[in-house]
This record gives structure tokens, sequence and C-alpha cells, in this order.
């Protein structure tokens, strides 16, 4: 029989209505934060936008691209960094029906085609900088024809016979009502096997996720202001960074990325008190040189995405023992939170990922056995789970088990209290700095170059680092004269060509066969014992 666990909290109300109704329809999902309120700083600039101005930004936005033609149901990308003109086609796209697939702004030119193909975008707004990406994208071969007025910059000014996404801007479209189980967003995630996927994620997934998060997360409020540096393409950004803030009337700090000078500027500047970060983020606040005051306003931090260890914790809260410190656990597949715990039971709990949030379901499953266990593959359930990989029924049925269950890939244990940890990766996924590094994109990429016979890239976990090295086990096609020079020739060959997250930071190390089962899977545990022994 299942051992069904399941969330301490009741539910909260979930809406039924669209993530734009959510955020700014009339209704009594939570209070309704000041219409003038600061919503978004330009953390570089310091332009401010009101909330009423998001909103009605993202109207006039709306009737742009409906007069584009885009219809309700199309897929529209955005390909940027983040900003207030990345926001306003977020919520544009959502004002007008659209299924917005946000991609990495560190994506190479194929990376950022096979999302555009995989998503079946037609609606393109890219950062001013990375225009020169898309273009390429769009030069190489399977890429599809995206007419110029389907591309559209994020930025205030037209280039190259681009409109800027203010060109846009028409008479306000109000936006018209529509299932609450209609596809809402497409990030991308290897999930536990194989290549980047569209995770479908619907609006009842997100209202769901914000109204749990509302119940149990750090309740900001007031004086809070939230660092914004994490991106928005992925999905730890889009729901707690964009999203929820939103819900709570306190102004978010947009950062374009995380750069150690203009983080600490823009937190004394504004005099945030809340952030969203993930692991290797303390390290840096730990050593940093250009600390000294300026981070008296930070009240508390939540790190996710990645292991978040107890000494590390530790040695940042005897540093800065005015700012705490707790961590939440989930996936893009969740939308994402499905554990966390609040500032005052991290100071008991360091370690752990939290409880399970309210909404959530969960189970603990032996891989052997396929019988509940005290330690276990964690199985999720609840309306914050994704509707399916996008037009990929195989991916699908596969990360499902019988009775809805979500299959995370990764081990998980369970103590008295309620309290989870995370304690193994069953997966193949790697996690650079929370950033999703799929081995199996490495591994074709490594196969297409000449010199490799067979490769395989598993996850170093790198103490100093906070965070796990991708590193590549190659089997030469002939022996090299000089494997040192192989060795870098290889990392170097694999930079420039895939996003600089994915680059072989924890080396590569020549290998006479990849070890694999009789099925020719890679068997990465023993390249892990492996990685060990050295
Ligand atoms: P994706 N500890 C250990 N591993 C974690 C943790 C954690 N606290 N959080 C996420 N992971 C790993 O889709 C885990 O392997 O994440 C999981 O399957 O890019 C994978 O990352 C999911 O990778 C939070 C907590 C946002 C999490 C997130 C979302 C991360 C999305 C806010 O507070």
């Amino acid at each position: 029989m299942s051992r069904i666990l399941e969330s301490i909290h009741p539910p909260p109300f979930l809406p039924k209505c669209s993530i734009f109704d959510y955020l700014f329809g009339d209704h009594q999902c939570y209070p309704t934060p000041d219409p003038k309120g600061i919503a978004f700083i330009d953390g570089l600039s310091g332009k401010k936008v009101q909330r009423q101005q998001v909103a009605h930004q993202a109207r006039q936005l709306a009737a742009g691209i409906r007069s584009l033609g885009v219809k309700q149901g199309d897929v529209m990308l955005i390909f940027g960094m983040n900003s207030y003109e990345w926001i306003n086609a977020l919520l544009g796209g959502q004002a007008a029906g659209v299924v917005v697939s946000p991609a990495s702004y560190a994506y190479s030119p194929p990376e950022l085609l096979h999302q555009i193909n995989d998503s079946t975008a037609s609606l393109i707004f890219v950062g001013p900088l990375l225009l020169d990406t898309l273009l390429k994208a769009l030069a190489l071969p399977d890429a599809p024809k995206i007419p110029p007025s389907r591309i559209v910059l994020l930025s205030d000014t037209s280039t190259a016979g681009y409109k800027s996404i203010y060109d846009l801007w028409q008479a306000p479209l109000t936006p018209e009502p529509y299932a609450e189980s209609s596809t809402a967003y497409l990030c991308y995630s290897s999930g536990t096997t194989g290549r980047a996927k569209g995770v479908e994620t619907s609006h009842h997934n997100i209202t769901s996720e914000i109204q749990a998060l509302n119940t149990v997360y750090e309740p900001l409020a007031d004086k809070d202001v939230v660092l914004g540096i994490l991106p928005f393409s992925h999905i730890y950004g889009l729901s707690v960074v964009l999203h929820q803030p939103l819900t709570r009337g306190v102004p978010v700090v947009i950062l374009p990325r995380f750069e150690e000078i203009s983080v600490l500027s823009a937190i004394e500047k504004y005099k945030i008190t809340w952030g969203l970060v993930v692991p290797p983020v303390l390290i840096v606040l730990i050593h940093s040189k250009n600390v000294g005051n300026k981070l008296k306003s930070l009240r508390g931090l939540m790190s996710g995405a990645a292991p978040l260890g107890r000494e590390l914790t530790a040695t940042f809260e005897k540093k800065f023992p005015w700012i705490k410190v707790t961590q939440g656990y989930g996936l893009t597949e969740t939308s994402p939170v499905t554990h966390v715990m609040t500032l005052d039971e991290s100071r008991t709990h360091s370690g752990q990922v939290g409880r399970l949030m309210p909404t959530f379901q969960a189970r603990l499953v032996d891989a052997e056995s396929g019988k509940d266990a005290e330690r276990g593959e964690l199985w999720l359930r609840g309306p914050c789970v994704m509707k399916g990989y996008w037009r990929n029924a195989e991916a699908t049925s596969n990360t499902f088990a019988e009775g809805g269950w979500f299959k995370t890939g990764d081990v998980a244990v369970v103590a008295e209290d309620g309290y989870f940890a995370i304690v193994d990766r069953v997966k193949e996924l790697i996690k650079y700095k929370g950033f999703q590094v799929p081995p199996a994109e490495l591994e074709a990429l490594l196969l297409s170059n000449d010199q490799v016979a067979d490769a395989a890239v598993i996850g170093i976990w790198s103490k100093d680092q906070a965070t796990e090295l991708p590193r590549a086990y190659i089997v030469p096609a002939t022996k090299p004269a000089d494997a040192a020079a192989f060795r870098k020739e290889i990392a170097k060959w694999v930079e420039g060509k895939v996003a600089h997250y994915k680059n072989l930071r924890g080396g590569v190390v020549l290998i006479d066969a990849i070890p694999k089962s009789p099925s020719g899977k890679i068997l990465r545990k023993d390249l892990r014992l492996l990685a060990k022994e050295e």
C-alpha cells in the first residue's frame, strides 16, 4: 500500500481564472495591493513602474500582439536578460492569451533554435544585445521563417528594421476570460533524461503555486523590497521573483544578471530586504571584498534550485548575523516550489528543504522494490504539477506514474516532524549554480567531434563553489600524442557552442571505455565512483 504524505497546511483557495486576471483582476484571492504602489524598479536606470502601469502597459502590448495576427493559444518566445521590457512582453502575452516560452539569455544559436522549433514559437521578443544570436539561430538550416515584423526588440529604440516593444503599444485590450487549464508557459527542462523539453505550465498551476506560497512562505509586506537577479526565463525567477511579489504589493529591483558590484550597490541603494538566490551567491557574498556596509538592509535570503548545506549557511550567518538564510526545493515541472520553510524554521532545520507546501502530496518510492520507503525517489502530486511535456507524449508518460504521480528523479528522506531532506539524485541532470546542464546534450555535442569515439558527462561537486561542475569522460578516437593538450582542446571546443553554464568546468578525463549496461545505458554511478577515487 502506498504511503501518501500530506501537507500539514490546509489548501488555500485555488482560483479558476487566467494568470492575468489573478494578478490584476477584481477578486478576493489576496488583499489587493495599492494600484499606485511601485511594482518594479530598474536597478540600473532607477526607472520605477507602478502596479497599475504594469497592468495597463501589458494590455497595450496585448493589443499590439493581436494586431500582428497572433491568436490566442499561439506561442511567443522571450529571449533576453531581466528588464522591465521582458516583464511587459510576458504580461502582454498573458493579456493576449498567448503561450509564452521564455528562453535562457545564455543560449548559443543552436540551443535557442531548439527551443524556437520545439515550442513552435511564431513571435519572438529579443533583448537588443541578443539580436545577433537570434539572427544566427534563424540562419541555421532547420530554422523556421519568422518575418521581421514578428521579431520585436526589448528596448526603447528600434534597430536594423526591427520594431521596439514600445512601437507595438496600442489602445489597451481587455483580456477575454479563458480556461484556467490552458497552457500559460513553456519553460524548458530536461526532466530526468535527454534534451531540454517544454514544460507545459497551466494558468491554474501558477495561480495555485502563488496561492500556496502566500500561505506559508516568508510574508513579504510593507517595507520589503525584493532583489530580482534570478533570470525570469527560469521558473524560479518567473514564479517567485516576478509573479509572487505582484500579489504582495512589494517592489522588485530588476537587474540583468548576477554581477557582484551592481548587486551590492543595488541592495544598498534600494534598501533591499529580501533576496531570492542560489547557493553560490552566498559564497560570493562571504568572500566579497566590496561588501562593507552594503548589506545592512537585508533581512533574509531564500536559496533554492540546488542543494544548500548546513555548513555554508552557518558560515554565511556568522559573517552576516542579521541576515537569515532559508531554503526551498522544487522543479520547473512543479511550478516550482514544493518544499519551503520560514526564516525562523530554518534556524532549527538548516540543511533540510522544509515541509511540503500546501496543495502537494508526496510519496517516497524505493527504485528497486517499487515500494514506499523511508528513503526513496520523491513523487509529487497536486494542482501545481505541470500538464506534461509539450508535444512529447512519450516523455510525459515516462515521467508520470500511475495515479498521476510526478517522478522527480531526486531521492529524499522525511523526518518525523515533516521536514524533508534531499539526499541523492537518480536522474541524469547536472546543476551548475542552479542552471540545468543536461548531460545528454553535451554528450551528443561531444560525439559530433571526430576526435571523440565515445563520451559521458557527469557532475562533480565543488565545495569551494557550492555547485556541481560538468565533467566529460572521453574515449579518444585515436590516442593523442599529448593527452593534457587534447583534454584542454576538447574543453575549449565545447565553449561557445553551448550556454556558458554548460562549459566543462569539471574538466575532461580520458578513459578507455565508458561503463555501460548491457542495453547500452551509461552507468553514471560507476563514473561517479571513479571521480570519488581520484
Ligand atoms: P529546475 N536542494 C537540492 N536540490 C535541489 C533543490 C534543493 N533545495 N532545489 C532544486 N534542486 C534540484 O527545474 C533538484 O535536483 O529547478 C531538482 O530536481 O531547474 C532540480 O534542482 C530542479 O531543477 C525554490 C526552490 C525555486 C526551488 C526552485 C526551483 C528550481 C527549479 C525556488 O525555493
